[in-house]
This record gives C-alpha cells, structure tokens and sequence, in this order.
C-alpha cells in the first residue's frame, strides 16, 4: 500500500472526531533535534485537547502514514538524512521505499487521501527574495491552486519575498485570510506591513468559508494567518537584521533550492541565540489551538 491510514484516524473519522493534519518537515528540517520531537508531540497533545484527532503526516520505507506513532515521531525527529518531500519527490520516494519528510504541498496531498480538510504548520512556502533571477518559488503556493485544504500558519517566513508571495496566491486564486487581523503576519512578528483583504472573527466563519469554496466546486486551499501571540513575537528591526545576515551567509556558502529554508532558519536561531526558535514553537502550538477550533466548526456545518 502506498497510502497507510493508522487505525486511531479511521476510528476518529468514523466516530466523527475532527482530524487535523500536521507536517514532518518541519520536524527534520525545521527544527534542531530534541526541541522538533518535544514540539511535534506537544503539538498532538493540545490538538487532542481540543477534542480533535492530530495525524502528523510523513513517508516511512515508501509508505504515506497517515497518524505517525510518538515513537515515528521520534525516528523523524533524530535520524539523520531523511529527505525532504515536495510534490516532484513523492512518486520517487514512494517507489524507492525511502523515509521522507513531507513539505506543507506533500502533507496538502497526502491529508487528501485521507479526507482531511485541516492542517496545521508553523509557516508556509513562498516566493524567495531574487526569485526573478533564482525562479525559486516554493512548491507549496502552487498545492494552494489545487488541493482542498485549510492550512493554518503563522504567515509566510520572513525570509521570503512576502509581496510577491501575496501576489502568486492571488493569481492562483487562493484567500488568504487574517484571524482577527488584517496584516499578513511574518512568522516571527505580527507586522509585515502588508495588508489583507479579510480579517475573520471566530473558527466558524473560517469553516463557512471553507465550505463554500468547496461547495462551489472552486479547487484548492486556503491560507488562514494567524499571528504570533504578542509575548512570542520578536523584535521586527532585531529579526530584519537577523533575516539580511542569514541570507548574505546563504549566499556567500552558495546553497540553493530546497536546502535554502532549512539553512535560513538553522542560521536564524544561531543569529538570534535560540530565541527565533522559541518563538517558532510558540507559533506553532498558537496555531494547533485555532486549528483545531477550525476543524471541529467544519465538522459540526
Ligand atoms: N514551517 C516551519 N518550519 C518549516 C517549514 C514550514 O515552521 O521547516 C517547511 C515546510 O515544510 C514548508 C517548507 O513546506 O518549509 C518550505 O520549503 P521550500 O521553501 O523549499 O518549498
Ligand atoms: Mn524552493
């Protein structure tokens, strides 16, 4: 089988508990070994805490598992040299029986199989600074255009090219919307001065905008922001510099493609002496609570 949906999900979706989907990239490639593996259970625990069921998503020997154990949680978060999984790798990993860390587009696809309609991350991909002479624009803005899936992030990174990034979703047709706010937030801080169309209220108009989306046959996802809670955030001039240090340091040791991110956000907590880091798990646990409030008003239309 290619697609293996753990027991505790088929028993969650058949007694109508909500599932929430959560990625594996940002376990091997997103965070630093044991703080990813401490992060991605507590992630599950406030998710079950909600009420929901969380299916933390990732490739193992070939196999698309639907609901990883803690102890496959724990495989992703200390082994070395798993790859990460976009769109183009999965048929290849798949096939080759490999381990591999699914990107928000790789989650986005596999959530589908299972039904899944929401899931939570830290923060999306996006356009990269110089991609009009790099091309680099990640795989997952083009996932938005075509898979069915509310994705729950903290805004896009910092180190992308937020207004072009902006622009990308807008051409494909993908709402992004504000809780509670009309500025796209920047992973690290609430501000990127750039604004919204929509600011959403409450978990259940974000599932009745779902629901028409879909119900008017219009495919693909959505990309629900939800700041960093004020205590978390960081100093938007200390993280500028942090971002400008780190992107100078990527240039100069010439790392490209899909070693860039993970780079970045290793050399910003470095930069930063952890603190980027905290603020990264903080947003993503801020981001399991409204995510799975989202995904049981879903349920409950
Ligand atoms: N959000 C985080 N940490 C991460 C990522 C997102 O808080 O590590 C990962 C996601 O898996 C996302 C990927 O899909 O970074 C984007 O990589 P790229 O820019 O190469 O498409
Ligand atoms: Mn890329």
């Amino acid at each position: 089988m290619l697609v293996r949906v753990n027991q505790h999900i088929k028993e969650a979706i058949e007694k109508g508990i909500p599932v929430v989907a959560l990625e594996s990239t940002i376990i091997s490639h997103g965070m630093p070994y044991p703080q990813n593996v401490e992060t991605a259970l507590k992630v599950e625990e406030i998710i079950k805490n909600e009420g929901c069921m969380p299916a933390t998503i990732g490739i193992i020997d070939g196999e698309c598992v639907v609901g990883m154990t803690a102890e496959e949680i724990e495989q992703f978060g200390s082994r070395k040299g798993i790859a990460k999984v976009s769109r183009r790798d999965l048929p290849v990993i798949t096939a080759t029986k490999q381990w591999g860390a699914t990107t928000v587009a790789t989650t986005m696809i596999i959530a589908s199989f299972a039904d899944i309609k929401v899931f939570v991350t830290g923060g999306i991909g996006g356009v990269h600074r110089g991609a009009e002479k790099t091309f680099d624009i990640s795989a997952d803005l083009e996932e938005f255009a075509t898979t069915n899936m509310a994705v729950v992030c903290a805004g896009a990174k910092a180190i992308l090219d937020l207004p072009l990034t902006l622009e990308y979703l807008e051409t494909k047709g993908v709402p992004v919307l504000g809780y509670q706010t009309k500025e796209l937030p920047a992973f690290y801080t609430r501000e990127s001065g750039l604004q919204l169309d929509y600011a959403i209220d409450t978990p259940e108009e974000f599932a009745a905008i779902m629901k028409a989306k879909w119900e008017m046959g219009l495919q693909g996802g959505l990309v629900i922001c939800n700041p960093i809670p004020e205590e978390y955030a960081m100093d938007k001039a200390e993280m500028d510099k942090a971002i400008d240090e780190a992107l100078a340091d990527m240039e100069a040791r010439g790392i490209k493609g899909k070693d860039c991110t993970p780079f970045l956000l290793a050399a910003i907590k470095d930069i930063t002496q952890g603190r980027s880091l905290e603020s990264n798990i903080q947003l993503v646990f801020n981001n399991a609570r409204l995510g799975a409030k989202i995904a049981k008003a879903y349920n409950a239309q």
